[in-house]
Order: structure tokens, then sequence, then C-alpha cells
């Protein structure tokens, strides 16, 4: 038994776990579904394993893991096989890349996107501000540099850094279009990413949940303002 995943596939974090569970094969996970708008993370009994509640977290019973990029790293130094070295080479300096980016996700990129779903889940956003848009764009073009010295994000091939940053940007994608001519090497990256079978299964419809959502929620904030009035 691998243990049990708290997820919802709406969630950029989760999906990034999810695929990496799909890319090595793993079949017997156990999903458990959270909703993390209900806030159904909070309970004792999770809040215990996992005080920052946050979804994804990984329990295996006496070994609880929260974030998604050390759950990532877990189970791919646990269940990685030879044909998984591409993912995660063992070069040092190819690694300090791929962490730096998958910091960059969780530290930079995630919270932008954060910023953007807490007030939406908490009923005050109506509609995306100027300054969310800017924020999402100055992350577009970091990622376009990133791009310019190599064909995906931490190396010439594709690596877990790629898996991780994929859900953020695809959400951000979808609040907040990549422009093709201002971020040429962002867009074809973001169309070769989800083109991968392991894409479509998880992170397309995933991420179309995670945008409907979020753009239903908005436009349900806006129509609650506008009947107080
Ligand atoms: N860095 C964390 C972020 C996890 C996260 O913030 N997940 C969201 C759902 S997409 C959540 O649980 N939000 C609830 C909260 O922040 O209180 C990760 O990569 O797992």
């Amino acid at each position: 038994m691998s243990g049990a995943l708290y997820m919802t596939e709406a969630s950029p974090p989760a999906r990034s776990v999810l695929m990496l569970l799909d890319i090595l094969g793993i079949k017997n996970m156990e999903l458990r579904e959270i909703n993390p708008v209900l806030r159904e993370q909070d309970s004792p009994e999770l809040k215990k394993k996992n005080p920052m509640r946050t979804v994804p977290m990984l329990d295996e019973g006496d070994f609880s893991l929260a974030d998604s990029h050390a759950i990532v790293l877990y189970l791919l130094e646990k269940y990685g096989r030879p044909e998984h070295q591409q993912l995660y080479p063992p070069d040092a300096r190819v690694r300090a890349t791929i962490h730096n980016r998958m910091f960059f996700d969780c530290g930079i990129l995630f919270p932008r996107l954060r910023a953007i779903m807490a007030p939406t889940y908490g009923g005050r956003l109506t509609q995306m501000t100027k300054y969310m848009i800017i924020n999402i764009v100055d992350a577009y073009e970091m990622l376009e540099m990133y791009l310019n010295e190599s064909k995906y994000i931490a190396a010439d091939h594709m690596t877990i850094a790629d898996i991780s940053v994929l859900t953020t940007v695809s959400s951000l994608n979808g609040l907040h279009a990549v422009d093709e001519n201002r971020f040429p090497r962002l867009k074809q990256w973001l169309t070769t990413m989800n083109e991968k079978d392991f894409a479509k299964k998880i992170n397309v419809p995933g991420c179309k949940l995670h945008v409907d959502g979020l753009i239903m929620l908005m436009e349900f904030n806006m129509s609650n303002k506008a009947s107080k009035l």
C-alpha cells in the first residue's frame, strides 16, 4: 500500500502529485477528496498531520508530508525506476536548477495565484485587480527568461520542475492568457507540456475545473455584492 493522498483535482499542487503518480505508474495510492474551499483540511485530525492546512498532503499512517514539491521529490526517490532518472538527474548543478525552479513555483509563482484564489474563495474578490494581472505578467516574464536558457524549465529535457510549474502556469493562463507575441517560448512550452498524456489526463481537466470555479465564484461574489447595495 502506497498510502493516501488528500487532494482535489482542481488544486494545482495536487495535480502535480497526481501527474507524478501517473508517470510512475503508482495505482494503489488511495485518493481522498478534500474540498479546500469548504476548508475540509482544517479538521483536527488533518491539522495535526499538516499544520499548514493545505492540499495536497500525503499520509502513510506513521508518516505524513505536506507541500507538493516535497511530496513529488519523496515519491520520486521512493518509487522512481531507472527510466525516470531524467526527471531528476543526479548531476548536482541540474538538481540545483530543478530545486531553484521548484522553489520559484512555491515561493513566487503559486503565491501570485493564491493571492487571487484566497479572496475569491473568501467571498471578497469580484474580478482580478490590475495589480494581480501585473504580477501574473511579471511571472510570465521570469518564465520566458528561464525558457531562453533551456528548452524546458530547468534543463533541455523535461524534469519534475516542469510538472510543478505546469500546474500553476496552466491556472494562471486560464485567468490571464499568456501573450504569444510577448512570451513565445512560454506559450510553446505550455502547449508542449499540456499535450503529454499525463497532462491531458490530469492537468487539462483539473485546470478547467479550477479556472471555471474561480470565474464562477467571482461572478457570484459580484452579484452578491450588487444585491447588498
Ligand atoms: N506550497 C503548497 C501550496 C498548497 C496550497 O496552498 N494548496 C491550496 C489548494 S490549491 C490550499 O490548500 N489552500 C488552503 C490554504 O492555503 O489555507 C504545495 O505546493 O502543496
